[in-house]
């Protein structure tokens, strides 16, 4: 019986999924004592370290976590968790952590690299432990903005330390204790084999040595990531379908295309390699999300069984409805978080906010990105563009950013801006790509998945000007989306335009790539991956 500390923050669904598939019940805390009489206890972190902080202590978990640790009973912190053993962090100012661990976690310093560091990186050993000989120089799952760093007075908790721009704390241990940044449960098979030890045997969980010697010293790499996109959507019939456009548009024949079922294709490319798994609800802008039923069964059932990053977009808004009911688009992202959602997209809803706060650029702290990114953390906010090329003779023609195309318009205009749609491609709005984008960041997005109308489902390889302009313009992680046809697009995504991630629908869904054969082609080009 495995206890899991469970206090409202982000997707704990996975953790306990992850547990349950290793064979093992979980049992909720449900009063401050249990955190003490746990055999065994899970305590995840998602999100903001105040948020967790002012959490535990209201609850009156904070001072029975720290008795725990010191009486040194079986613990498993995950990612926030890590940092809140800690004095303090920079992200939350005058917030005491628990003060277990010496040092105030900070942000990451501006290394060129984008921030939150999201995606697969490596851990390198720092002491035996043997929850962790078989998976030095693994990659694991993290996704976060701050971090823990070595200093003289904690270098007997380190256990890992990974590379992102520079060496930060990846695992601590000591006796029964451990806590990782990285997120075990996200981390597919080599996650899931590092949690089965401490749920096992905790009793050889104890760390060998207090020396802290470096066992592998290589610097470790973030990978990039290859995603797999499912847009899913009713058809006529009233099933809910896993479907694909081409230029957004989903029929053919005047029939919504069927490309299969959300939860066995996420499965499906969860065991083939996918290092995440996106959904995207493509008529959510008219409905509403939380009478949408299925969304959210679509999301618990495949959070059972696939341990990778899930990302849900489609209808995050406000919503009043026929009763008269308000949901915040807080409350829509909750639901989608407690369902097994890791991260929201955010796109119609996303486009309306930013003409909003470019009027006096003044945050309102009203606006779903701000709302969700204050309490989940802003890696778990993601903006989904969907511009489309508006071609222009020159650039003085239009006061938006243009970039000179290499691939000229109907009328051999060597110019383009790429204007922002809303209500799935439907409707054109004032704003560029570049002015949504930066304005996302700065109004706390965390990452940006770039769609482009023009190249979905042509198979003719990412728009390249597009991602460089939004690469150059923002320092979250940008995702290439639409347009790949073969394994070599990807390279040439990654190469040219330095993009985090890169997703596909169309190829994997219809069984012309295989995500292995993309993952073969990217690290043959000497791109580091999963
Ligand atoms: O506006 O917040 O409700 O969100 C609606 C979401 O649904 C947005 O993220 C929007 O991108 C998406 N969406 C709406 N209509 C469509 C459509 O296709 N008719 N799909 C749609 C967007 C683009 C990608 C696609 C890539 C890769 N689809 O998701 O997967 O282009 O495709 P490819 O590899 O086959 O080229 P809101």
């Amino acid at each position: 019986m495995i206890t899991l500390l469970d206090y409202g923050a982000g997707n704990v669904r996975s953790v306990r999924n992850a547990i349950r598939k290793l064979g093992f019940e979980v049992r909720d805390v449900e009063k401050p004592e249990d955190i003490l009489s746990a055999d065994k206890l899970i305590f995840p972190g998602v999100g903001n370290f105040g948020v967790v902080m002012q959490r535990l202590v209201r609850d009156g978990y904070a001072e029975k976590i720290v008795e725990r640790i010191r009486q040194d009973k079986p613990t498993f912190g995950i990612c926030v968790a890590l940092q809140a053993f800690f004095d303090g962090s920079e992200e939350s100012p005058g917030v005491a952590g628990l003060g277990i661990i010496p040092g105030q976690v900070k942000r990451f310093t501006d290394s060129g690299l984008s921030v939150p560091q999201i995606g697969w990186n490596g851990i390198k050993l720092h002491k035996e432990s043997s929850l962790f000989s078989a998976y030095n120089g693994e990659k694991l799952y993290f996704v976060h903005s701050y971090k823990a760093s070595a200093n003289p007075d904690n270098r007997d908790w380190i256990l890992t330390t990974t590379d992102y721009g520079e060496e930060f704390i990846s695992a601590v241990a000591k006796g029964r204790v451990i806590a990782t940044q990285f997120h075990p449960e996200k981390s597919g098979a080599a996650g899931l084999g590092i949690l089965e030890r401490f749920l096992q045997d905790s009793e050889t969980l104890t760390v060998c040595g207090a020396k802290n010697t470096l066992i592998a010293g290589e610097k470790t790499q973030i990978a990039r990531r290859i995603i797999a996109c499912l847009d899913v959507r009713s058809n006529d019939a009233g099933d809910l379908v896993v479907t694909k456009g081409d230029q957004y548009d989903v029929r053919q024949e005047g029939e919504v295309r069927n490309l299969g079922k959300p939860v066995e294709l996420a499965r499906r490319y969860y065991e083939e390699g996918a290092d995440e798994v996106t959904f995207l609800n493509i008529t959510g802008f008219r409905d509403f999300p939380l009478q949408d039923q299925p969304m959210i069964e679509v999301l618990k059932e495949t959070s059972k069984n696939v341990f990778v990053p899930l990302t849900i977009g489609g209808g995050i808004r406000e919503f009043t409805d026929s009763e008269g009911n308000f949901y915040s688009a807080l409350d829509v992202a909750s639901q989608y978080f407690r369902s097994g959602a890791d991260k929201v997209s955010i796109g119609s809803d996303a486009v309306y906010s930013v003409e909003e706060y470019l009027k006096n650029r003044e945050k309102t702290g009203k606006t779903a990105i701000e709302q969700i990114s204050i309490v989940y953390g802003a890696q778990a906010v993601v903006i989904s563009v969907d511009p489309r090329r508006v071609y222009v003779k020159s650039s003085d023609e239009t006061s938006h950013t243009t970039v000179k195309t290499q691939f000229p318009g109907p009328n051999g205009e060597e110019y383009c801006w790429y204007q922002c749609t809303v209500r799935g491609g439907r409707e054109g709005r004032d704003v560029d790509v570049v002015q949504l984008v930066t304005a996302c960041e700065e109004l706390g997005a965390g990452e940006i998945l770039l769609n482009c109308i023009d190249k979905d489902g042509t198979n003719s390889g990412f728009d390249l000007e597009l991602v460089r302009m939004v690469k150059g313009a923002v320092s979250i992680p940008v995702i290439a989306s639409s347009g790949a046809g073969c394994p070599a697009h990807f390279t040439e995504v990654f190469l040219e335009t330095g993009a985090e991630a890169a997703l596909a629908a169309g190829i994997f869904h219809r069984g012309e790539v295989k995500i292995s054969s993309v993952k073969r082609a990217v690290a043959e080009a000497g791109i580091e991956t999963r």
